[in-house]
């Protein structure tokens, strides 16, 4: 299935009075502000998202899986997914594989694949928390950590592979989430396992390209329950110091315990240059992977308060910017709609933070007014700016609202079937 220009326009058309109503009240209040309305809306165009490939299908959870039918079962498939939602909202131009679910055979039919929906390849990602068929030494007991070094040299291979897979494709970051750990106590030495770790992504840092980054994911527990080796930001930034200027941390905001103050790690990494990126996606308990800002949206909107403040105050390169959720209930296409949108959201409210007055009420210690100003921001209604920005970009002012009006699942569906199946956890 392909969304064409004129789908976009003919569902646009009855809805473009009343959004135009909405927007010209919402840019004459902001424009009464001092806000420049047409840089926003450029700053909310050029934010792009990638869309990871694992999450366009149903995820399950280790009681079950239940898919809605038309899951992409072929790499070209969830290439065409990506392209299904960038031509609706013109803000997911980038897939990020995941190897080896995703095994690229023929990189010419993928590469014409991904250039017909205007897709490129965001980072490549390594997969050493499963065993593979056939693996000759398991990771069982770690990977990069792993005290065997003949497991340890199979992850580092495994590794500098998905390296070399994403040269071919136009990557340029290699995200490392290692599950490695321990589920009691004494099963493994905390030094022993953090040392072989560091010299393991030595090896791996070394086969980078130069025009490359290393991004170091984090996450307290989960497979194991006891210990992981890169547990914190902390763990992650020592490590991404030690490797070198490409190698930085990658937060991914469901890594963290209960009530972390995720925008000060932001912070915090920026100041250093060290944030690489991040993985959105909401959560309540763990590590539960679900729609961005359904759950803590006032958080996400103070990461992204310091994410613009860090972008004028400090040398950070940009961030990569992905999303990594599972969907368990909802179709994976609609709630990737209403991340990448939640996301956005977020960046305009921060846009929009008077950081003048700001700076001056923390210098006078006027807590109220802060406060105030962080609030007024996040309680603007800013949904008309980004319909705008996305619909000036050629894209849906609504874009669930065409996605269901085109029935685009029942065609995928269709053309499908409902029991195909997307490769991943
Ligand atoms: C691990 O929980 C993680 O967040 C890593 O990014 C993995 O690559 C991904 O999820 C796998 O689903
Ligand atoms: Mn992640
Ligand atoms: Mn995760």
């Amino acid at each position: 299935m392909i969304i064409t220009a004129e789908h976009i326009q003919s569902s646009n058309k009855p809805q473009e009075i009343a959004h135009a109503r909405a927007f010209n009240f919402l840019a004459e209040n902001l424009d009464k502000k001092g806000l420049n309305v047409d840089l926003l809306i450029r700053q909310l165009q050029e934010l792009q998202i990638a869309i990871p490939s694992w999450a366009l299908g149903t995820g399950g959870t280790r009681f079950g899986r239940f898919s809605g039918g038309g899951e992409p079962a072929t790499l070209i498939q969830k290439i065409q997914d990506v392209g299904l939602l960038h031509a609706l909202n013109r803000s997911s131009n980038a897939i990020s594989l995941h190897i080896p679910w995703d095994i690229p055979e023929d990189y010419d039919q993928i590469g014409q694949a991904a250039a017909a929906v205007e897709i490129g390849f965001d980072a490549v990602n390594s997969n050493t928390f499963q065993d593979q068929a056939q693996q000759k030494h398991s990771y069982k007991f770690g990977s990069l950590a792993n005290s065997d070094e003949a497991a340890r040299e199979l992850a580092i291979a495994h590794n500098i592979e998905v390296i070399e897979i994403g040269k071919k494709l136009g990557s340029k970051a290699l995200t490392v989430w290692l599950a490695d750990g321990s589920s009691f106590p004494g099963q493994q030495s905390f030094r022993k396992s953090l040392q072989h770790t560091f010299e393991s992504l030595q090896k791996i840092y070394q086969r980078l390209p130069s025009d490359w980054q290393m991004l170091i994911e984090y996450k307290p527990y989960e497979p194991y329950f006891y210990s992981t080796v890169i547990p914190d930001w902390g763990t992650s930034f020592l490590l991404a110091n030690k490797l070198g200027e490409k190698a930085r941390t990658l937060v991914d905001l469901g890594h963290h315990l209960p009530n972390t103050n995720i925008e000060q790690i932001v912070a915090t990494l920026m100041t250093e240059g060290k944030l690489g990126g991040f993985h959105f996606n909401d959560s309540k308990y763990g590590d539960d992977d679900l729609t961005v800002g359904s759950i803590k949206p006032y958080q996400l909107f103070l990461i992204f308060n310091e994410l613009v403040a860090g972008f004028s105050e400090t040398k950070n390169p940009k961030p990569a910017w992905m999303i990594d959720a599972s969907h368990n209930l909802k179709d994976p296409l609609e709630d990737l709609l209403q991340s990448v949108e939640a996301i956005k959201l977020a960046y305009a409210q921060a846009l929009i933070v008077d950081r003048k007055a700001l700076a001056y009420a923390q210098e006078t210690r006027d807590l109220a007014m802060a406060q105030g100003l962080l609030q007024d921001a996040f309680r603007t209604d800013l949904r008309p700016l980004l319909q705008e920005s996305v619909r000036q970009s050629g894209g849906a002012i609504s874009p669930i609202g065409t996605y269901r009006e085109l029935r685009v699942r029942e065609t995928l569906i269709r053309e499908r079937g409902k029991d195909s199946k997307s490769s991943g956890l």
